[in-house]
């Protein structure tokens, strides 16, 4: 399959990296990674350890052909990512990235049926040219409507392929707001206590974390979606202890300086549930850095 991934930051990397084991891949990023990787070629370590090389671009031609395109950029740049494939020849998108609404974006310039995605790997950009997994965790794949399609079976087949644990999921509506719990309540308070997803195991962060979820949960509810605010909270567990080693991506963000993901996290969920204090404490508290810092 040619698969173009478009977003090639730590999460992009091991996941353009796995799947060029057995697909042509071509990565779209930023320099000096891109151009470290387009010479020396791709390692992925931690959990894996090999060497990849797959093709490598900070810009792709606007008349690209692909079998899929997959999209990794942080949801704020969704616009922006789906403009620059909208003239490109593309049998289908797979939006893998995290906050919620990014398919319908997506989907609003592409041309190509667009599947919704979820994806729970630790991943880390060690270096221009290397990337660490450091946690295995799974991906999830669909209709963004749920049901069932041909073409969500192809993708999942040829992830599964590449060795990455992969599930074809009749219901990804729930799975969408399942992983908006697990971001809700690791990413945020992990960036602001400045520790790694497995600190949330137990102890204090555990309690924030689960209040998170749980808020997530209602919203969920309110939007017509049957999250239990248990399983909302056995999810975040199940993730902080999978990614235990990883620095999630807004810690990442936090520690680049970079503005994070926030509004589309834990504003989301403030925004849509009755009572999220939780949510609204950790979005008020990331949104004050990020002003001080001028990134927003
Ligand atoms: O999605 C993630 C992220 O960091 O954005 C998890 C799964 C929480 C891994 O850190």
């Amino acid at each position: 399959m040619d698969v173009i991934v478009f977003g090639a930051g730590s999460l992009g990397s091991l996941i353009g990296g796995l799947l060029a084991r057995v697909h042509d891949v071509t990565l779209v990023g930023r320099d000096p990674h891109v151009e470290t990787v387009a010479a020396d070629g791709l390692s992925v370590d931690g959990e894996f350890d090999l060497r990849v090389a797959p093709d490598a671009t900070t810009a792709l031609p606007g008349d690209a052909t692909a079998d899929l395109a997959i999209v990794t950029v942080k949801a704020a740049d969704t616009d922006a990512a789906a403009a620059a494939l909208a003239d490109c020849d593309l049998g289908s998108a797979l939006s893998l990235q995290n906050g919620m609404g990014n398919e319908r974006t997506l989907a609003a310039r592409l041309d190509c049926p667009v599947l919704a995605g979820t994806c729970t790997y630790g991943a880390l950009l060690a270096e221009p040219g290397r990337v660490t997994c450091t946690g295995v965790g799974e991906v999830t794949l669909g209709p963004p409507e749920g049901g069932e399609s041909d073409r969500a079976d192809d993708v999942g087949a040829a992830f599964s392929a590449a060795g990455i644990e992969t599930t074809v999921a009749p219901d990804m509506p729930r799975r969408l707001w399942e992983k908006l719990a697990v971001n809700a309540g690791i990413n945020a308070t992990t960036a602001l206590a400045r520790v790694e997803n497995g600190a949330l195991v137990d102890g204090p962060g555990h309690g924030v974390a689960s209040a998170a979820a749980r808020e997530t949960a209602r919203a969920a509810q309110a939007a017509g979606v049957d999250l239990s605010p248990g399983d909302a909270v056995a999810a975040v567990e199940r993730v902080a202890d999978a990614t235990a080693a990883n620095t999630s991506s807004m810690h990442q963000d936090v520690l680049a300086e970079r503005a994070t993901e926030v509004d589309a996290i834990n504003g989301y969920v403030a925004d849509r549930a009755d009572n999220a204090p939780v949510n609204r404490t950790l979005a008020d508290l990331l949104r004050t850095w990020e002003r001080a810092r001028e990134l927003r």
